[in-house]
This record gives C-alpha cells, structure tokens and sequence, in this order.
C-alpha cells in the first residue's frame, strides 16, 4: 500500500460531516454495559447488540468508520453478512482494535501500560484480509499524585510509535489514541500540561520510528476539569485550552483529529466538539470517534430487547446526527429536543 492510499483513507475517516464510531469493547467492558441493562453477555446477545449499531438506517451519512472488536470482526449480520463486509457495502470503513490492554507498568504503581505488540505484525495480516482498513491502540494515562511520571509517558508514547509504525507497513492506519483519564480531583490546567506533555513524546516517537503521519488518525482526550474537580471549566474554556494544546503539538500534516468522549455526558462531548469546530481556523479536521457518548441512548432504549432495536437505532441516529453538525460547528443543546 502506497503512502497515498493511507492518506486517502485517513481523510475518508474524517471526512467533513462525518466521525466514528468506537464499537470495539472489550469482553469486559461490554459486560459492564449489559450488567447496565441487566442483560447477560453472551456471543450472540454481543452479536444482536452491534447488528443494532452496525444496520442502523441512515447511518453512513454520519459515520465514517466502525471500530471493531476481534469477535466482532469475526461475526456476522443476522442475515449472514459478516460485519466487516456489511459495512464496506454501506460505505463505512471497518477497523480493529488491536491492542491487549493497559495494564500495570511494574515499578510505577498507579501507572498503566499498553501491551499487545508482541505478533502484531502477523495479526495485522490477518485483520487486513477480514476487511480493516484502519486500527486503534489506547495508551491510558492516569494523573494523580506524582503522576503520571515521565517514564509512563515515554513508555506508551513508544509503545504506540511502535504499533503505528506496524500499521502502516501492512497497509493499515493506524488511530494513535494517547487517553488522558478524567477520572480524579486535578484542575483544567494540569489536564492541559499532562496532554501536552503526553502528545509531544507521541510525536517525537512517532517520528524516530517513521511513522508517516500524513496516514494517521490522533485520537485524544479534550481539556477538560477532572471528574471531582469542585471548578469545572466551561464549555468555552475547554474549547480553548484543547484547541491552544492540539495547535502547539499536531503538525498540520496529520488529516484528522477524532476525540475520545471519556466519560463526559454524550450532549457535553457534542457541545464540546462543536464549540471547538466553531473557533475555525483549524488545520486538521476534527470530529468524533465516540464509545459510550454515541452508545449510552442507545444502549438504554434497546435494553436488550428484539422489539426496541428501531428505538436504540433511532438514538444513534440521533447522536450522530447532532455530532455531524458538531463536526461543522453548528450545533446547538437546543437540537436536542428537535
Ligand atoms: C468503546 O470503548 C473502548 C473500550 O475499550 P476497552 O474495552 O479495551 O476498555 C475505548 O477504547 C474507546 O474506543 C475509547 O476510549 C473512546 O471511547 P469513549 O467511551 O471514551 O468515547
């Protein structure tokens, strides 16, 4: 694959208008999603969830690419049409959540790294000829007292230069997704400075390892006040603080920038996304790349059941809709009730 074709599907999966959208729980987190709805999590309970998401009427006009889950890659629409395809055949690109997982960096308690490299150059291969086009590996970063430390910071900037750089060598973009954690009592500032500081090691890795990032989605988390923080910034603030950050550490070469939601409410990361487009001027396109805020309505209309699959696709639909317009800076809480 030539450095061109990854641009071109890099500028598909931002595309204007459009964002994606994050399917690619794990076993154990789609539990937690089902437990939600008390619904048990079986394969084909896992299966009739994502068939919801994947088959919902009109949603191509908003989505421009699927992240998908290794049992989700490898299962099919209730008519028999494997995922990957099915999507394909909508115009929606399908991609591959490849890493194994943060889990714990010996020797900096409290501080996680992202494991999954070793035979990923062979599970690309694999992933490619089941249909992904694009992948994702989320480095997370927790800040609390005394850290992150800058080892933690290095360790999965690294880690993730090395997945990019795989990637791309077997034709796949790869989606470069450095999570900066809400979770905890930490100021907006010490938000901003944490990401800053975790987006200039992931390109200054990206780089040494040859990463070409003209073929690269960035995924990050926005600026924004800790969950327990008692001053939570505005909407406004944020806007600003995670526009000022991305301008002075996203080369104007990468295509796109698709945000995380975090945890923020989905009509929050809606009207953070469009207070950010609305401030203009901005090299890179920038849209969604959404888990639970594309899903939670969803989730909560369907519970589970046959006859409420047109009421959660209706909610994606809805949520996609509205992040659409975010992606152009034109939308409004007001919408909400349209
Ligand atoms: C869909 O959620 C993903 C969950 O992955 P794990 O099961 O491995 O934890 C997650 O990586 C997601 O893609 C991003 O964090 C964005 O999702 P949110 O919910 O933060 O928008």
């Amino acid at each position: 694959m030539t450095a061109q074709s990854l641009a071109a599907i890099a500028q598909a999966m931002v595309a204007p208008g459009k964002g994606i959208l994050a399917a690619d729980e794990s076993s154990g987190t789609i539990k937690k999603r089902f437990d939600a709805i008390r619904l048990e999590s079986t394969e084909e309970n896992r299966r009739a969830y994502r068939d919801l998401l994947f088959t919902t009427p009109g949603a191509a006009e908003f989505i421009s690419g699927v992240i998908l889950y290794d049992e989700t890659i490898r299962q099919s629409t209730r008519d028999g049409v494997p995922f990957a395809k099915y999507l394909t055949q909508q115009g929606i690109i399908p991609g591959i959540k490849v890493d194994a997982g943060a889990k714990a960096l010996a020797g900096f308690p409290g501080e996680k790294i992202t494991e999954g490299l070793d035979g990923l150059r062979e599970r690309l291969k694999e992933y490619a000829g089941l249909g992904a086009r694009f992948a994702k590996w989320r480095a997370v970063i927790t800040i609390g007292s005394g850290i992150p430390s800058a080892w933690c910071l290095q360790a999965n900037a690294h880690a993730l230069a090395r997945y990019a750089a795989l990637c791309q060598e077997a034709g796949i973009v790869p989606i470069v997704e450095p999570e900066v954690l809400m979770d905890g009592d930490h100021t907006q500032a010490r938000c901003a400075q944490v990401t800053c500081e975790a987006l200039e090691r992931t390109f200054i890795e990206l780089r040494h390892h040859h990463v070409d990032l003209s073929g690269i989605v960035l995924k990050p988390n926005m600026i924004v006040s800790g969950t327990d923080c008692k001053q939570q910034a505005s909407v406004a603030e944020v806007a600003e603080a995670t526009v000022r950050c991305l301008k002075s550490m996203v080369p104007a070469t990468v295509p796109g920038i698709a945000f995380l939601s975090g945890g923020q409410s989905p009509e929050l990361a809606t009207e953070h996304l469009s207070a950010i487009n609305a401030l203009g001027g901005l090299p890179w396109q920038v849209t969604f790349s959404y888990g639970r805020a594309l899903q939670a309505t969803v989730l909560k209309a369907w519970g589970g059941k046959a006859d409420s699959v047109k009421a959660g696709q209706a909610e994606l639909y809805k949520r996609a809709r509205l992040n659409s317009l975010a992606h152009g800076g034109k939308y409004k809480p007001a919408m909400e009730a349209a």
